[in-house]
């Protein structure tokens, strides 16, 4: 706690003049939503995100201290051109010492950390996670190649396999995506799948697919959320997950070998409650406790 009342950073986490090589986690914002199709607002996210992660407490909801957990906030990379720009935040997630968790910006963010991430694991299998509305497996969107919903489809042309994809929340389809999701061999786990099967069921099969990889990135839409429960994002899919879904899903990867996480599409002009910002909050703090968790059990 500071002197004002505040906690620092990340719930006291970040550790002002720390290093990347000193940190468990490195924290970059991407504040670009240039590319999102409709009510843009997520390039706001990684300030709100900041500025109310000093209200947060360094523990989890099942109560696992997070002191030992050391973050260090990189502050933002700014894109302006994606064609260019994007290239920055690839080298940055290649070249990192410790674990990267990224604050969007739009989904397109995902696609250079994607590539820094297949950098970053090169020989090893890199499984992706992907939990969202959207497939965002579209080619071509909106005159883009780089849009937030081609991203996945890009992933999958540099060399992440259809295998090693599981996709959590669908519910929104474009008509392009349909012979991928259909017959391209991801395992997709719909908003409905996970009402009907119960989130303990799909999230021990999500294990059991992402457990043969050597690595595994996380990328959460927020959107990927009911409405009710995450309503300031660009488009809002009714008939989502809920808050405790997703918090049962990250638990049950604790023991897959987990590499980063981003979390994408807040958009804070558009979340007058800012309840969006503090869910993405609570499940970037969830996401350091299953961590925490792994390296106390081990301890
Ligand atoms: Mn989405």
């Amino acid at each position: 706690m500071t002197e004002d009342g505040n906690h620092g950073y990340w719930g006291d986490l970040h550790r002002p003049g720390i290093t990347p090589e000193e940190a468990d986690f490195s924290i970059i914002g991407i504040p670009f939503d240039g590319l999102a199709s409709a009510r843009k607002g997520a390039a706001l996210a990684p300030a709100r995100l900041r500025y109310w992660s000093r209200h947060l407490t360094p523990f989890s909801e099942d109560r696992t201290r997070l002191m030992d957990m050391k973050v260090c906030d990189l502050g933002d990379i700014e894109i302006v051109n994606p064609e260019v720009d994007f290239v920055k935040v690839r080298r940055q997630v290649a070249a990192l010492p410790n674990m990267p968790i990224l604050l969007g910006g739009d989904h397109s963010v995902t696609i250079p950390i994607l590539q820094g991430q297949r950098e970053r694991y090169k020989d090893l299998r890199l499984g992706v996670l992907w939990v969202d509305a959207h497939p965002d497996l579209c080619d071509f969107f909106d005159g883009s190649k780089l849009s937030h919903a081609n991203t996945m489809r890009r992933a999958l042309e540099f060399g992440i396999e259809t295998h090693d994809v599981c996709m959590v929340g669908l519910r929104s389809w474009e008509d392009q995506e349909i012979d991928l999701i259909e017959n391209g061999g991801i395992h997709v786990y719909t908003a409905a799948d996970v009402a009907e099967r119960g989130i303990r069921n799909v999230a021990d099969s999500v294990y059991n697919i992402l457990n043969d990889c050597d690595a595994v990135h996380i990328s959460l839409d927020i959107d990927c959320l009911d409405p009710s429960a995450a309503p300031g994002t660009g488009i809002p899919e009714f008939g989502g997950l809920t808050s405790r879904d997703v918090l049962t899903l990250l638990k049950g990867m604790q023991d897959l070998p987990l590499a980063g996480l981003d979390v994408v599409e807040i958009a804070p002009p558009l979340d007058p409650s800012e309840a969006t910002v503090f869910a993405g909050l609570k499940i970037i703090m969830e996401y350091i406790a299953v961590i925490a968790r792994k390296r106390q059990r081990k301890g």
